[in-house]
């Protein structure tokens, strides 16, 4: 679908793209054929310089320059002799691709050849960084949320989730939701509920193995509200490896903008591996908890800090104790920590439980030591509220080898939906 006039008219409108959120104007925007014949013969492919950067990295990775399907920027090609000049008065329909001869109006980032599709040019990008060392449950935590955010959360709050390409569909599918919600091997007749399929995720890859993970799973969220009218933005959503996160920090830095571009901060914790928790006679941990190295969330908070220019920091920072299947029982009973954590009591989620919650959270933080985090995520972190949760609820796995039931998680949107509020989202 080509763009509409009015959007043409305005070429110099700004453009952040999603996936590598670089700013730049519509009409700088590359344009590639996307015939299905024409891109799938390789013969006519040509070097592409700019996937070849975004995909190695600025040092290229030493690898040669990848090929794609012709592409061009449409300020320089000379076919269109002194139009080309022209397009910061208004954005051409179409180009033609010299190999096939066909129109093309498939847009491209012109900084990382991502293909941009027309909500992007027509709609505000914000955009959430989920982070957090090794292991606290942040691929997990994504798969449940977008899950529950299709499904429970956007039904009841009147939005709805789409992703923003099919591989970007696709992909979610293959590597988030069906390990944990079992794919499609199940015939419509058959008990989903039979526990024997969820497999459990493989870790997260590393930023230096495969560059692909610093693309974000992208959606736009479309609001309908009271007049009638719709309201869309787009939110892309960044899983990034623990391991990155814990030993690779400068090439985080250095290649992703992702955390600080992003609108709102999601750091995960998990409080089994804070000492004071951990040992908890109540806890039995299992094998596989107990191997895992204590968490230092103090010098996690400073790491934020670097990738930011200035100090403090403006943008929202939702901080969230994870697994609260595991930890919230051994607190006080009647605080609303221990009642959650138990299953879902009668009362509905809503500000003024978050609000209890930031305050049981903290006090927490304060009895297990966290003192001199509490005070930098003070400082430096303004803007921020503190969130629990499970991704797994009591479907969380006593052992990883046995069959894993579904999940059924607990607040796990929370911490979202306000940051989505922060950015004037919802
Ligand atoms: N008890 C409990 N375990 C969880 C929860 N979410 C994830 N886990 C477990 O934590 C481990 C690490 O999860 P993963 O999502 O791979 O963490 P990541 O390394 O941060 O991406 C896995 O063994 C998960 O089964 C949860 O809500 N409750
Ligand atoms: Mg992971
Ligand atoms: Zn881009
Ligand atoms: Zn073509």
């Amino acid at each position: 679908m080509p763009l509409d006039l009015l959007t043409r008219l305005s070429p110099r409108r700004q453009i952040c793209c999603p996936f590598c959120f670089e700013r730049f104007a519509a009409y700088e925007m590359h344009v590639r054929c996307n015939d299905h014949y024409c891109k799938s013969d390789f013969n006519r492919m040509m070097p592409d310089p700019v996937l070849s950067r975004a995909l190695n990295g600025r040092s290229g990775g030493g690898g040669s320059t990848l090929r794609s399907p012709w592409w061009v920027d449409p300020r320089s090609d000379e076919r269109r002799g002194i139009r080309r000049h022209l397009d910061w008065m208004i954005l051409p329909a179409s180009l033609d691709c010299p190999h096939c001869g066909r129109p093309t109006d498939y847009h491209l980032c012109p900084r990382c050849h991502s293909h941009l599709p027309d909500t992007v040019v027509t709609l505000d990008a914000g955009h959430i960084a989920i982070f957090g060392p090794q292991s606290v449950g942040k691929t997990t935590f994504v798969t449940v949320l977008l899950h529950e955010l299709d499904h429970r959360v956007g039904p009841e709050q009147g939005f709805i989730l789409n992703p923003l390409t099919d591989e970007i569909r696709d992909r979610y599918d293959r590597e988030y939701h069906e390990p944990i919600y079992g794919g499609g091997q199940f015939g419509v007749g058959e008990e989903r509920n039979d526990p024997t399929f969820r497999r459990g995720h493989s870790a997260t890859p590393s930023l230096e193995t495969h560059r692909g993970v610093l693309q974000p799973l992208i959606y736009s969220l479309t609001k309908r509200a009271p007049s009638g009218r719709r309201k869309s933005a787009l939110i892309s959503f960044f899983d990034t490896a623990g391991e990155d996160w814990e030993m690779n920090i400068d090439l985080l830095r250095a290649e992703g903008r992702y955390l600080s571009a992003a609108r709102g901060l999601l750091f995960l914790i998990d409080p089994l591996r804070i000492r004071e928790v951990a040992h908890d006679r109540r806890l039995h941990l299992t094998e596989k908890e107990s191997r895992v190295p204590p968490a230092d969330y103090l010098t996690d908070i400073r790491k934020l800090g670097s990738f930011f220019r200035k100090l403090p920091v403006k943008t929202p920072l939702a901080i969230c104790l994870n697994k609260l299947d595991r930890w919230g029982r051994n607190l006080e009973p009647g605080t609303m920590l221990h009642e959650w954590a138990g299953g879902l009591p009668e009362r509905p989620a809503d500000e003024a439980l978050d609000q209890t919650i930031h305050d049981e959270v903290q006090s927490a933080l304060r009895r297990w030591g966290a003192l001199g985090f509490l005070e930098s995520v003070a400082m430096n972190f303004p803007n921020h509220q503190f969130f629990a949760c499970s991704a797994l609820g009591d479907a969380a796995p006593a052992r990883e080898d046995l069959p894993q039931p579904l999940p059924s998680p607990l607040l796990v949107e929370r911490p979202v939906l306000w940051l989505l509020k922060q950015q004037g989202v919802l």
